[in-house]
């Protein structure tokens, strides 16, 4: 099997990139499929040289796609993040970037019949057990790349991909607050410990030291800063029920300033290791959801817009990602998310692995 190649999509997911295979093409054994897939993307090394990986972390990611036996449910999508530079593979976290490629697919794996005009897939997101909902447009049955949805972080414009989640909170962390409260104390840093799709630390730049405008590679340069932010994320891991961190991509460490752009806050985060060039769709979800929340670091900076419906815009270094949220009336929560992100097929063939 090995020689003649493994059946694989290329995609760009939102502002992510990565290997979309069909889980029935891979290998069913966990460890013998992550041996696979390191060898596949050129992990563990920096450049990713021998191997289809971008040499981040953005662009180190793959995606398992099955028909779904559940009922109401098209599709199980497996995300695992495939680290650049150590000899591991992390079911641990959820992308809604890479989500993104999951309907489109669907549809060209025919594991979902397209209609004509336009599709809704129904996803069954493994690595949280929740459900998302994926809307693309299939012109005659088929997926069209093309169109006039601009997302920042990405260059141009293509066919628009409309996501939405009902019910997000304690996706990998069992609560939206695992602590309970929203505000926690880590190393003296106020923090927000947070899981409204995605695990995150929040903090206030301006505690960090920074003023949360700096860019990708100035943060990444600085050693220190990522030294203490490791510290607190290591400390926050058993606080928020994901035990020993230090092998895993989550919790995600956002700092956050006030927005500069007419947008609900700033954003700047580490995930872990790497400076992201945006930000991700859960990622941004849960940091959005930390200020909404009275007394939390993020709440007092924030400027959040009113009604029942509204756009909250997290501002990040390429620019910025609108949610689109329809809030519960009783408890002022987040009662379903929307968001607009393109996909984009780059190649279907075969990939060679070691
Ligand atoms: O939070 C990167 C990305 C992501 C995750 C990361 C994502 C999400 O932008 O839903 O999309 O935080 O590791 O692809």
């Amino acid at each position: 099997m090995m020689d003649d190649g493994i059946a694989c999509m290329m995609m760009r997911g939102g502002t992510s990139k990565g290997a979309y295979f069909l889980a029935r093409d891979l290998p069913e054994d966990g460890e013998e499929r992550d041996r696979l897939l390191l060898s596949i993307m050129g992990s563990p090394d920096a450049r990713q040289i021998d191997g289809i990986g971008g040499a981040d972390p953005l662009t180190s990611k793959v995606a398992v796609i099955q028909p779904s036996k559940r009922p109401g449910i098209d599709v199980d999508y497996l995300f695992l993040q495939v680290f650049v530079d150590q000899p591991l593979v992390s079911s641990g976290q959820n992308c809604g970037n890479i989500l993104a490629g999951v309907a489109a697919f669907a549809v060209e794996r025919g594991l979902v019949r397209g209609a004509d005009g336009e599709t809704t897939v129904t996803v069954f997101m493994e690595n949280t057990g929740q459900t998302a909902r994926a809307t693309i447009p299939t012109p005659g049955g088929r997926p069209t790349y093309r169109g006039a949805a601009a997302i920042d972080g990405v260059p141009g414009e293509a066919a628009p991909v409309l996501l939405s989640f009902a019910d997000a909170a304690g996706s990998t962390c069992g609560a939206l607050l695992p602590t309970g409260r929203a505000c926690d104390e880590i190393e003296g840093i106020a923090c927000t410990l947070i899981d409204n799709g995605m695990p995150v630390v929040v903090l206030r730049a301006e505690h960090l030291g920074i003023s949360g405008y700096e860019t990708r590679e100035e943060l990444e340069a600085n050693a220190d800063l990522r030294a203490r932010l490791e510290r607190i994320r290591l400390a926050a891991g058993p606080l928020m029920n994901l035990g020993d961190v230090a092998e895993k991509s989550v919790p995600k460490m956002t700092m956050v300033a006030r927005p500069s752009n007419g947008g609900t806050i700033m954003t700047r985060t580490f995930i872990p290791h790497r400076c992201h060039a945006s930000i991700g769709v859960f990622g941004a979800l849960s940091v959005a959801t930390a200020c909404l929340l009275p007394g939390s670091p993020a709440h007092a900076l924030a400027s959040i817009p009113e009604g029942d419906r509204k756009a909250l815009r997290v501002e990040h270094p390429t620019g910025q990602l609108e949610i689109v949220a329809a809030m519960d009336e009783t408890s002022g929560e987040i009662r379903e998310a929307a968001f607009v992100r393109t996909a984009r097929k780059l190649f279907d063939g075969r990939v060679f692995p070691r």
